[in-house]
């Protein structure tokens, strides 16, 4: 392949790789191995201190990867502009490479680990010619926790170093805490694109070609070609999900795309909820809730990833692995996200959001009205009559969660808190009901198996296009689907068995009127459904009965207090039969697609749905 017909140099046939004092020596071989094959000029193994990472962002401040914002009006912070050809994770150049298919199963790509490796090593042959390569060891929770684990990362991209440094606990501390008998996942990185002596590099090298390849029975990422988030950063969705989903299976626990959230109810009471939401379809919005009720208030955990795991009494706690939030910039803002806005104030990463002229960032939906003039995220001039937006739709901040205003006290409690409800939502149009409560755990995960979701930018593919997206896993699950849905039953009558599970729930803020407008205003007025949820699990408000499962009884729910006129109310609860059977049948091809593996009690769950679809009027 084109990688490979560059000129490079041939392997070293030794490279000096020093290592930090007490290093694993599993892990000293393991870089030696990769230094010899992908010959950087460097090893440099990070230590994760405030000066590594300040000497990281002065050099790329220097060559042009990083541009410096205004210190005055966002102190410490700077902006990235990829390349336009590398904006979002690549599903479909993700792979899952299972010794067997049916463990990747159909909604994965599967590539035999033995052609995958001889591939990889093609690719990753002097692939960091001219490079630095640089060792991370990090940990996923706090540093030796019950449930916290590690990894190893090693990346040619400084970005990538200081995104990682942000987003998890990475450097000295970690590799600490990694001994011979510790696990830990082999992440390794580059962005493809060797130098040649003497050429000049880019300001965001990468590789037309990409491989984000993992191998969940050695617990190993291989990517290449990227330097974007998901696709680079590989703590985050390929291992804390990808991986993380092999081992739960293996280990009894479960790793969820859902961020963590804490809620004090106006009598004092609090509940720990977990929600799954598909890419940018608002976990870190709702992570972040303001309550317009008087008397409830939110406390932010996590905003993407939980791993939910049974607790010393056999109830479910969960964790929230990463320390930062790498969140969607677009429509976050003063009147839907004060609080994220009261977090990106200082030490804050941008990637291709917007220039202002006086140096600090702009994204659609951060104000009303766009600023006179900006720089777009291509480096264009951009002004509000372009037809084209300022900001690239998946564009992100990266920042510490430790400076988020609402972040909660226990968020990083190493026992991780008590489970009371999980909650799966997505982008519907239509058919799904603004809130639902499942009538039993397996029918909660019915709810999860047949999630549904318009396709957004954080990703490849055509914006808004309906797929199912379930457990809001599809991108992320490194074990066959339909085996993960089992692991959930099993997880969940565990449970049960243990003196009770979570409540499971569904909501869509998304639903559209005739003319295509959203039925619910969303953000802060979505507590008027969490705390409908959360006096459910109290018995202190009513339902009924409906092929969604529990939704609000008349008046549970003051909708005119959000704003919601009695018209819009009945549209968020409408039930249109020849569309919710449409839905079924195309829920059952759905688990159809999984063949046999679908467990018999989702099967059952989707009869019911039916049954209650048939008695509609
Ligand atoms: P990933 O980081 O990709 O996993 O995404 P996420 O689920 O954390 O998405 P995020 O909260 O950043 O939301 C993405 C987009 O959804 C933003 O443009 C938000 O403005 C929009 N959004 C979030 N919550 C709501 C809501 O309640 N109603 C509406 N209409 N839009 C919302
Ligand atoms: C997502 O796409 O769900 C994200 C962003 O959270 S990324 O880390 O790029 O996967
Ligand atoms: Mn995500």
């Amino acid at each position: 392949m084109a990688i490979i017909d560059q000129p490079l140099r041939e392997p070293a046939a030794s490279v000096s790789v020093p290592s930090p004092d007490g290093a694993d020596p599993r892990i000293v071989a393991w870089v030696e191995r990769l230094a010899l094959h992908a010959t950087p000029d460097e090893v440099v193994w990070c230590d994760g201190s405030q000066p590594e990472r300040a000497r990281l962002i002065r050099d790329m401040v220097d060559a042009g990867t990083l541009v410096a914002l205004d210190d005055a009006k966002r102190p410490g912070s700077y902006l990235a502009r990829s390349n336009p050809e590398d904006v979002a994770r690549v599903e479909s150049r993700t792979f899952i490479c299972s010794e067997k298919e049916e463990d990747a199963g159909p909604t994965n790509n599967w590539v035999p680990p033995s052609a995958m490796r001889e591939t990889l090593h093609g690719m990753f042959r002097g692939a960091m010619t001219g490079r630095t390569m640089y060792v991370m060891p990090f940990a996923m929770g706090p540093i030796g926790g019950p449930l916290t684990r590690y990894g190893v990362q090693v990346t040619d991209s400084p970005y990538v170093v200081v995104s990682m440094g942000t987003m998890t606990r990475m450097g000295h501390a970690a590799l600490a805490e990694i001994g011979p008998d510790t696990e830990w996942v082999r992440c390794a990185h580059t962005v493809g694109a060797p130098l040649a002596p003497g050429q000049a590099d880019v300001p965001w090298p990468c590789n037309p070609i990409k491989y984000i390849s993992h191998f969940p029975e050695t617990r190993e990422v291989w990517s290449h070609g990227s330097a974007y988030g998901g696709n680079a950063i590989l703590a985050k969705k390929a291992f804390a999900l990808r991986i993380a989903s092999a081992i739960g299976q293996d280990e009894g626990w479960l790793a969820a795309h859902m961020l963590l959230l804490k809620v004090t109810n106006p009598r004092g009471r609090v509940f720990h909820v977990a929600a799954a939401f598909p890419s940018a379809c608002g976990k870190t919005n709702f992570a972040m809730l303001q309550p317009t009720i008087p008397g409830w208030k939110v406390e932010t955990l996590g905003d993407d990833i939980a791993w939910i795991a049974p607790g010393p009494d056999g109830r479910l706690r969960a964790i929230n692995p990463e320390a930062g939030f790498f969140g969607v910039a677009p429509g976050t803002g003063w009147s839907t996200n004060p609080v994220a806005m009261d977090t990106l104030t200082h030490d804050v990463v941008f990637t291709n959001v917007a220039l202002t002229d006086d140096g600090d960032v702009w994204w659609e939906g951060m104000t009303d009205e766009a600023p006179a003039h900006l720089t777009d995220w291509l480096g264009q001039d951009w002004t509000p009559d372009a037809d084209r937006p300022a900001a690239h739709p998946n564009s992100r901040f990266t920042v510490s969660a430790a400076q988020c205003p609402t972040i909660s006290d226990d968020w990083d409690d190493p026992a991780g808190v008590p489970l009371d409800a999980i909650i799966f939502g997505g982008r519907r149009a239509t058919n799904v009901p603004l809130v639902s409560q499942a009538a039993s755990w397996e029918h909660g995960v019915f709810m999860g198996a047949t999630l549904a979701s318009e396709r957004t930018a954080a990703a490849e593919g055509t914006v808004g296009e309906l797929r199912r997206d379930p457990f809001a896993m599809l991108p992320f699950c490194g074990v066959n689907m339909a085996d993960h849905w089992q692991h959930w039953l099993e997880v969940g009558e565990k449970a049960e068995a243990a003196g009770g599970a979570p409540a499971i729930f569904q909501v869509n803020w998304f639903r559209k009127d005739a003319d295509g407008k959203f039925l619910w205003p969303g953000f802060g007025e979505n507590i008027h459904a969490l705390a409908w949820m959360l006096d459910r699990i109290e018995g202190r408000t009513g339902a009924v009965t409906s092929p969604f499962g529990l939704v609000p009884e008349d008046g549970a729910i003051d909708h005119a207090a959000a704003g919601v006129s009695d018209e819009q109310w009945s549209a968020l609860f409408g039930l249109d039969k020849a569309a919710l059977s449409a839905e079924a049948d195309d829920a059952a091809a759905f688990l159809d697609s999984y063949g046999a593996k679908v467990p018999v009690e989702v099967r059952e769950q989707l009869a019911v749905m039916r049954g209650a679809i048939d008695s509609l009027d």
